[in-house]
């Protein structure tokens, strides 16, 4: 390549030690402004970061280069959440570089380690769909398609957990504080956002067009971030929006004179990107949130049609080059606003419009819980965006008409499967109008979209029946494996090469290995070390101690009463009321640490109590000299990605224990799996394929399954029956009701208490006796070491099914027909 616009700035950068360090040097010097004696850990951390993403700039722009010259069909992933973890050791690993880094810094007195302990990890989501979202573009990178992430740049993410009196205090995540290094604001790419107002009639326009008269506006700034591929030179994008007000605002306001007022208005706009909601599963209907969304969403739009594509792109081609992914129903308003692009903006004729929009739309539905889909008032949804609720109404006339077509005279039918629903108030339902307009719907596991089909979504499904599909869940193999757990990759690599990190499936040559008797005392020599550095970790980060080498028990997801923490928590308190009473001998008491991550969301009452009554049950516990710390329970506050990457690696056994029928999927039962603990669950999401694939006799299967859930609880379930009929179960109920955990408050924990005996939702009283037979199974395999160690090498050898590589795979099979395109031609 000669030399043009198109040459790279800069020459390849040389991987060896002194090119690093003079990088870095100059970054310290030069861009941080410091010199080495003086520079503070954040100084250095931000050299590091900067030099670190020097070196995957090459790609990043080559990559940009091929996506307009290749004209491949392209994924965008449009997500609200992407809680994507530290970056500082995902792209040492992307860029190959660790070694190297190390080795640099070391020489000049600095620590690699110490600096990665200096991030504070972006929280741009709540939990296992913003991480599924993280996953899956690191993994389309790492598969070579052409695909773009879109999101928000939230300004605080998750908020950050404290206990105070064991009870939990939010504070807000200030994540952008000591610098970004690895943003790229670009706000001459600034896209401008309607809002309000009013509609009106046009007399030139195609049929259907109406025109938008809006009242305000915001700028949404793109900032963009790298996505490296491991190991193939593509580096991809995410593109996250920011919020900021426009000139035309504030000029509109200060002309007004009132100075303050129009300060306070760029406030308004800037609210927008301020803060991620922490709510997870009962949505709230807040104007701010469908602001949000239908702000990133229309960025996200303006953004691919006129920046990405060519400026003479044919749109009636776009399905051939796009498919918008839609994580949830959540930027589903991204429908009627390619409409509102098309037949107002653009001219089209409605029917031409619909035609291209039904194509290029596919929806991936995350819930079974019918208070978690989202709808949004009318009322509320017109006013804010006026156009849209005409351009959705006119969708359901039309979609209605097909369905009375079909089923003529069932009017019910209608009623049910209508994209407008009227109680409490007149409301979109936005999984339904994602559903009309997707050429595909997914679940997120086999039985999770089996149960959209069968129940949430049966008259869809029935109409369409090709519409539905599955693709299960995964979890990047990079981070979850290779960065978290550099040990067992060190072995993994050491019997079968490093082929596994990019082809999952492959850990499967390991199955001969779990008879070798040296390789299991090695992966427990392993799991040992990983168990003694979380010590360290909980030490360090919270406090705690725990013993190093106890049987480490986690349950870490978001705190739900479906997800039934509290059915952990009453074997934990059987134990020590067995002990206490008599009943259990301490010394045939499996000595263990019961690991506890878990946020509630701040306005979820019984999700709150059930934290501190977890975490007043592990402070007695933990007092109790009697115990002689046989058991201990570890309740380390804010679980985010970082502390996940150190936990998983340390963990025996993994709690997975929600209501058979609930839990779409789960990926942290993935995560365990793939890194050799054994599981303890129902039959629910993603247990089920883990379950056929590990085996039955390597998985603690137990409890009710769905239809048995579903029959129990059509048929009237009554919780105190099984209280009065179980003498540990009534032991354990009536000693937390005891107030021996509240220092002798009888009615501290009431609530939660008589939740589980009025109504118990989620049926914990009647798993219970199932639930602590399983661990009594669990403590009789654990017994025997060898045997244990031989399942737990079987769990990681047969779970390469779930590496998030085979679930994209399985989207450009089913869904996207988008194909790889090799970077390095
Ligand atoms: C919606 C509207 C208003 C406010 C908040 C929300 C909202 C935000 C986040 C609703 C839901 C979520 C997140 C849901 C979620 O994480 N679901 C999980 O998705 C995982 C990935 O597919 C599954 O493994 C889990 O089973 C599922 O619970």
């Amino acid at each position: 390549m000669g030399v043009n616009a198109n040459t790279p700035p800069i020459a390849a950068r040389e991987h060896t030690v002194e090119s690093f360090t003079r990088e870095f040097l100059r970054e310290l010097n030069f861009g941080q402004g410091v010199d080495l004696d003086r520079a503070s850990e954040n100084d250095k951390y931000l050299a590091l970061a900067r030099t670190v993403r020097h070196y995957l700039m090459e790609r990043w722009l080559e990559t940009l280069r091929n996506q307009y010259s290749d004209q491949a069909k392209t994924v965008a992933y449009l997500s609200a959440e992407f809680l994507l973890g530290p970056q500082l050791e995902n792209s040492l690993l992307a860029a190959d570089l660790d070694g190297v880094a190390n080795e640099a810094l070391a020489a000049l007195g600095i620590s690699v380690d110490d600096l990665r302990g200096v991030e504070i990890e972006p929280g741009l989501g709540n939990g296992g769909l913003g991480r599924l979202a993280a996953c899956f573009i690191d993994s389309l990178a790492t598969k070579n398609v052409p695909s773009i992430g879109y999101g928000i740049r939230y300004e605080y993410g998750i908020f950050r957990q404290t206990f105070v009196d064991g009870r939990q205090v939010e504070t807000p995540d200030n994540w952008l504080r000591l610098g970004s290094p690895w943003e790229f604001p670009h706000p001459e790419n600034a896209i401008e956002v309607h809002f309000g107002g009013r509609t009106e009639a046009v007399t030139d326009g195609p049929e259907g067009a109406r025109r938008w008269v809006p009242a305000w506006q915001v700028m949404g700034i793109p900032y963009n971030y790298m996505v490296p591929g491991f190991g193939n030179g593509r580096v991809n994008t995410l593109r996250l929006w920011s919020a900021e007000a426009t000139k035309a605002f504030d000029l509109q306001i200060f002309n007004s004179g009132d100075y303050v007022e129009a300060v306070r208005a760029q406030t308004f706009a800037e609210n927008i990107s301020k803060v991620l909601y922490p709510e997870d599963s009962t949505p709230q209907g807040k104007e701010l949130r469908l602001q949000q969304q239908y702000f990133f969403v229309a960025c996200s739009l303006r953004d691919f049609i006129e920046q990405v594509l060519p400026a003479d792109y044919d749109l009636a081609n776009l399905p051939e080059r796009i498919t918008f992914q839609l994580n949830d129903t959540h930027p589903v308003i991204a429908v009627p606003e390619l409409m509102r692009l098309l037949v107002d903006e653009r001219q089209w004729d409605w029917d031409a419009a619909w035609a291209v929009a039904q194509k290029v739309f596919a929806y991936t539905c995350h819930t079974l819980l019918p208070e978690a889909l989202e709808t949004w008032p009318v009322e509320l949804l017109g006013r804010l965006l006026p156009r849209h609720l005409e351009i959705i109404d006119r969708i359901n006339e039309e979609f209605l008409a097909q369905v009375r077509a079909q089923y003529p005279g069932d009017d019910a039918r209608v009623d049910r499967m209508s994209i407008f629903g009227e109680h409490p108030v007149r409301s979109v339902r936005m999984a339904h109008l994602a559903t009309v307009a997707g050429f595909r719907v997914n679940g997120v596991a086999e039985l999770h979209s089996q149960l959209l089909a069968d129940k949430v979504l049966s008259d869809f499904a029935q109409m369409w029946p090709d519409k539905f599909t599955n693709v299960t869940n995964g979890v990047t193999p990079r981070r979850f494996v290779r960065l978290a757990n550099p040990k067992l990759s060190g072995l993994i690599t050491e019997s079968i090469g490093d082929g596994w990190i990019t082809d999952l499936e492959r850990l499967r040559e390991l199955e001969p290995l779990a008879e070798d008797a040296e390789f299991r005392r090695r992966f427990r020599e392993i799991k040992l070390a990983n168990k003694r550095r979380f010590a360290d970790v909980l030490m360090q980060r919270d406090g705690i101690e725990i013993a190093g080498d106890a049987m480490v028990d986690a349950m870490v997801k978001r705190l739900h009463e479906y997800k039934r923490q509290s059915l952990k928590l009453l074997h934990i308190v059987s134990l020590y009321e067995g002990i206490r009473s008599g009943r259990l001998p301490l010394d045939q008491v499996t000595p263990r640490t019961f690991v506890f991550g878990a946020k509630a969301a701040p306005g979820y009452y019984m999700a709150k109590e059930t934290i501190a009554l977890i975490n007043a049950v592990g402070s007695t516990i933990n007092a109790d000299a009697s115990l002689q710390g046989r058991l201990k329970v570890a309740f380390p506050a804010n679980y985010n990605v970082t502390l996940a990457e150190s936990l998983v690696p340390a963990a025996d056994l993994s709690e997975q224990i929600s209501l058979a029928g609930k839990e779409a999927s789960g990926t942290g039962n993935m995560k365990f799996a793939l890194n050799g603990a054994l599981t303890i669950g129902t039959d629910d999401g993603a247990n089920v394929e883990i379950r056929k694939l590990v085996g039955d006799d390597n998985f603690f299967l137990f409890g009710m399954d769905e239809p048995a859930a579903a029959t129990l609880e059509a048929d009237g379930y009554h919780p105190h029956a099984f209280y009065e009929g179980d003498r540990e179960l009534r032991a354990a109920l009536d000693m937390i009701s005891s107030g021996i955990f509240a220092n002798g408050d009888a009615s501290a924990f009431a609530p939660v208490v008589s939740s589980l005996l009025q109504s118990d939702r989620f049926m914990a009283l009647a798993d219970f006796r199932p639930y602590l037979d399983a661990q009594t199974r669990v403590e009789e395999a654990y017994a025997d070491q060898e045997a244990w160690s031989r399942s737990a090498v079987l769990n990681v050898a047969r779970s390469g099914y779930f590496s998030s590589d085979r679930s994209i795979q399985d989207y450009l099979d089913r869904i996207w027909g988008a194909k790889p395109v090799d970077q390095n031609r």
